[in-house]
């Protein structure tokens, strides 16, 4: 299938040409940017929802209950499972697949790990692609696990319309180390595994850390217990709470401007800085200005 085939697919919600786009992402190339071209077009229409924390705070399993609990009012759910950390063998994405899979055989519901398989952009470029796709399938709740902490983490929160941090109980020096972290990028912060002690005193420091922040929004922050699934109710509609005060879409919307300016500066750098460094010209002027035989300005007068 050519881009726009799977473009017209995808209009059609079709999951094979949602699996093949995603695929083709992961890929990048020209025919991948055929797609992608076709994709910013698509108006917006999903909720996303990056949900991220530190390994092991059970991210997975929540995603799991809010899959559940969105289905019960009928939207269309996508998840996407982006680890940076290992294309192939990763141990998470296994675990996060098993954990998932009572929803495989819901038509309401398309789970996906990505990897970057040589796309420009990085993984996050394909993270958004891939948003983008389930977006134009119309898929009303998108959901994006992050596994890791670090700089992928806050990539992520770049291009979601809402971002759920997950803590857990013992946490309490990972929160202050991260305490800037925290203060810019959680709109909700979720407190899981609260069938373990040590809650309220988490509790106290992520409300702290709310209420210090700048802005109109303080994020709620909510316990749950994922593994049990109770709290989700509740988790859910803070994250829909978040959605409605948010202006629509506008952290996407800033994504997706700086996202438009590196695309526009490596197709400025394809078409004309690569031909133009790798003409002979240039080869032999920069040979010369090295060897001392002609001055630095001439190269200027390549431009
Ligand atoms: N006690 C308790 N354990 C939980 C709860 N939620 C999840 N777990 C357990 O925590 C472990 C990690 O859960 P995952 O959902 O894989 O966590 P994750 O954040 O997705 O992990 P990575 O993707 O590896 O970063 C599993 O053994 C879960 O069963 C909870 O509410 N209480
Ligand atoms: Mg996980």
């Amino acid at each position: 299938m050519n881009a726009q085939e799977l473009y017209a697919g995808l209009l059609e919600r079709r999951p094979v040409a949602v699996a093949k786009s995603i695929s083709l992402a992961e890929r990048g190339g020209a025919d991948s940017e055929a797609l992608f071209n076709l994709l910013f077009g698509a108006p917006f229409h999903s909720q996303v929802i990056g949900v991220t924390g530190p390994p092991g705070a059970g991210k997975s399993t929540l995603v799991d209950r809010l899959v559940e609990q969105a289905r019960k009012t009928g939207k269309r759910v996508g998840v996407l499972a982006v680890d940076p950390s290992s294309p192939l063998t990763g141990g998470s994405i296994l675990g996060d697949r098993v954990r998932m899979q009572r929803h495989a055989l819901d038509q309401g519901v398309f789970i996906r790990s990505l990897s970057n398989r040589g796309h420009l952009g990085g993984l996050s470029e394909v993270a958004y692609q891939c948003i983008r796709i389930l977006e134009a399938a119309q898929f009303d709740l998108v959901l994006v696990e992050s596994i890791g902490i670090g700089q992928n983490e806050i990539e992520i929160t770049r291009m979601v319309d809402t971002t759920l941090l997950v803590t857990i109980p013992g946490m309490g020096d990972y929160v202050q180390a991260m305490k800037a972290g925290v203060m810019e990028f959680g709109d909700v912060l979720a407190i899981n595994k609260c069938d373990l002690p040590g809650v309220g005193q988490l509790e106290k420091l992520l409300q702290d850390v709310a209420h210090d922040r700048a802005g109109d929004w303080t994020p709620p922050v909510v316990r749950i217990t994922a593994s049990v699934g109770e709290g989700i109710e509740a988790l859910m509609d803070a994250l829909d709470e978040h959605a409605q005060a948010a202006p629509a879409h506008a952290v996407r919307r800033h994504y997706e401007r700086q996202l438009l300016d590196e695309m526009f500066r490596r197709a400025l750098l394809r078409r004309y800085y690569e031909p133009l460094v790798k003409s002979e010209n240039y080869q032999s002027l920069a040979r010369e200005i090295i060897e001392r035989r002609r001055p630095l300005q001439e190269l200027w007068s390549l431009l």
